[in-house]
């Protein structure tokens, strides 16, 4: 399976580090996308890392993944809580996903609480901060591993 995975981000975090930082942390999107491509040299990925306040994008963005990736990390944002599109892209992709939230949902709102996106997530990370990233980053490999093995 490729080992290329595409890191997928939803909208309002292009204000990571910026917006309630008291909620998402003071890191940034760039410095996410920086720790995440060290990693991904580590466990031997390649990584494709996006960001948009745009549903179609981020379907766009699955559909290529499905041409070429082996993975897909993704925090959906927002868009976590209504996307039927998003949920029905991911359905059409075939190698691991994993859901990731900087937050942890389920102390939230109530609305936070249901997920589209985990329907189809092999696994969901939350509330481990931007260190989410990473760990989703660790089990993508042992999974692209476990399969080729
Ligand atoms: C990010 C958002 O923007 C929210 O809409 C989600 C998620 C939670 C996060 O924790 O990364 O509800």
């Amino acid at each position: 399976m490729s080992r290329l995975v595409y890191v997928l981000n939803g909208p309002n975090l292009n204000l990571l580090g910026k917006r309630q930082p008291d909620i998402y942390g003071r890191e940034t999107l760039a410095d996410v996308e920086r720790d995440c491509r060290a990693l991904a040299t580590e466990l031997r990925l390649d990584i494709r890392f996006h960001q948009s306040n745009r549903e179609y994008e981020i379907v766009d963005w699955i559909h290529e993944a499905r041409e070429t990736a082996g993975a897909v990390v993704i925090n959906p944002a927002a868009f976590t809580h209504t996307s039927v599109a998003i949920l029905d892209a991911l359905n059409a992709f075939e190698g691991p996903v994993i859901e990731v939230h900087i937050s942890n949902v389920h102390k939230r709102e109530a609305f936070r609480h249901h997920s589209f996106v985990s329907l189809r997530a092999d696994g969901v990370i939350a509330g481990f901060g931007t260190q989410g990233y990473g760990l989703a980053l660790r089990r993508v490999a042992r999974l692209l591993d476990d399969a080729k093995a």
